[in-house]
């Protein structure tokens, strides 16, 4: 995979390149592409490439050989030379062949990458954590393994001839097969490990999950302030700055409500259109972060003309993770730059508005999340005597997710389990 800083150039000079898309008209229209290059620009700027010029070509599907077409091929060569371009990036995921043959239709030494790549390689550079760089390398590993071809100059096969392919291995095999191998074995190790940390993460989650505390993870787009709520909130002093992706490790912070009440707060990493799937496979444990806690907070930039989308996008993640039907309060965030319009949620979906730069309107997120925090499901742990049989039914009645029942030497029975708030007002009489 072409990186965007090659080796030799230093890591700091920044690569001109250009953004190639396609709309068929219909869902896809010229408006929205626009605004889906505008995002690209800020990926590809992020990662350390200026735009020069955009391309876009509006045909019904892309070209199975070049993407876009022929002619359209032969224009972006030109105004790659002309502009003195060596990046092309397509907002779209390309297939090996397309890269190869479009290559082939540009100047010597233009890289051609397509979006996923391009995401890939800013998690890539904002990865500090080991766990963030072995997750990075992984989803970066399976991405390219389909898609490494050979290039013909060390192709023949030198050893393994007359099909007898046993102890032939090493020396009968192309250099493309070794570098296969080599990428297999190096998945297979990054997954072992990977697989070793989510289960410390595991077992931490479950001791959090044990304390009853209330966990409340902040979500939604790159970008949209969630490092900058939970900084604001709690003096975390995460990395919050006007990249995208800047946060890639979950951090948690405890925080007291006015109440008293206290709670355990999660900032993790941003969600983006088509976020390829392979990032959200290897982030899996990291997005579980998100995705266990009671309460979701749902932060949206309300500045930026595409929040329902935005809102959209965050709200499929979600799902796809299993974290649906939880609460959820939406924060429309950056309250005090200009917007458009005062952006809305659906009837039943509760909202606040805030500006986490300036502190507006936290007062009103406390006292909405206190009100959630309130009623909310959580971890409660019981202790009934041996006289309370119809409390125990009761519990499971109610719809409680049992989480463990211990039976103690005296008759009576602990059963740790999540409850609704409803659940705890009737038997809170047994709560430890
Ligand atoms: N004007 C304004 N800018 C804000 C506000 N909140 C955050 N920002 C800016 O928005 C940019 C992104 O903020 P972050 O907190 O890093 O956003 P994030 O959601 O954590 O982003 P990722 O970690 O990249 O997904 C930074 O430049 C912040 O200073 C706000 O309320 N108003
Ligand atoms: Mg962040």
């Amino acid at each position: 995979m072409p990186e965007m800083y090659d080796n030799e150039k230093e890591k700091n000079e920044r690569r001109r390149c250009a953004l190639v898309g396609i709309y068929d008209g219909l869902t896809v229209t010229a408006d929205m592409c626009e605004r889906l290059e505008d995002e690209l620009e800020c990926l590809a700027f992020t990662a350390g490439a200026d735009v020069v010029f955009r391309l876009t070509q509006a045909r019904a599907t892309p070209d199975n050989r070049t993407y876009i077409g022929k002619g359209k091929l032969e224009e972006l060569s030109k105004l790659c030379e002309e502009n003195e371009v060596d990046l092309v990036i397509f907002d779209d995921e390309l297939s090996p062949s397309q890269i190869k043959n479009i290559e082939d239709g540009l100047p010597d030494g233009v890289d051609v990458i397509d979006r996923s790549m391009l995401i890939l390689d800013i998690f890539a550079s904002h990865a500090v954590t080991g766990e963030g760089k072995l997750q990075v390398e992984l989803a970066q590993l399976r991405y390219s393994a389909p898609r490494l071809i050979g290039h013909g100059e060390d192709m023949s096969r030198q050893g393994a001839v007359g099909g007898n392919p046993i102890g032939t291995r090493g020396p009968g095999e192309t250099k493309l097969e070794r570098d296969r191998r080599r990428m297999r074995a190096r998945i297979a190790a990054l997954e072992a490990e990977l697989s070793e940390l989510e289960r410390t993460r595991a077992t931490m989650r479950a001791a959090r999950q044990r304390s009853g505390t209330v966990r409340v993870s902040i979500v939604g787009y790159t970008n949209a302030g969630k490092s900058t709520l939970l900084n604001l909130l709690t003096d975390a002093g995460i990395l919050a700055e006007d990249k995208l992706f800047a946060t890639l490790d979950p951090t948690t912070r405890k925080y007291r409500l006015p109440s008293g009440a206290e709670i355990l707060l999660t900032d993790t990493v941003g969600f983006i259109r088509k976020l390829p799937h392979h990032l959200i496979r290897a982030f899996r444990s990291t997005l579980d972060e998100a995705a266990t806690a009671d309460i979701i907070l749902i932060i949206v930039d309300a500045s930026d003309p595409e929040y329902a989308e935005h809102i959209a996008v965050t709200e499929n993640i979600l799902v796809s993770l299993g974290a649906e039907g939880k609460p959820v309060l939406y924060v429309f965030n950056k309250c005090d730059l200009p917007a458009s319009a005062l952006p809305r949620v659906g009837a039943g979906k509760r909202a606040v508005y805030i500006s986490a730069l300036t502190g507006r309107g936290i007062d009103e997120l406390l006292s909405a999340l206190e009100t959630i925090v309130r009623s909310a499901r959580r971890v409660t742990t019981f202790l009934f005597p041996p006289s309370a049989g119809a409390e125990i039914s009761r519990l499971y009645r109610s719809g409680a997710e049992v989480v463990e029942t211990e039976y103690l030497p005296d008759g009576s029975t602990r059963v740790t389990a999540t409850v609704d708030d409803a659940a705890r007002g009737q038997l809170s009489a047994y709560i430890v």
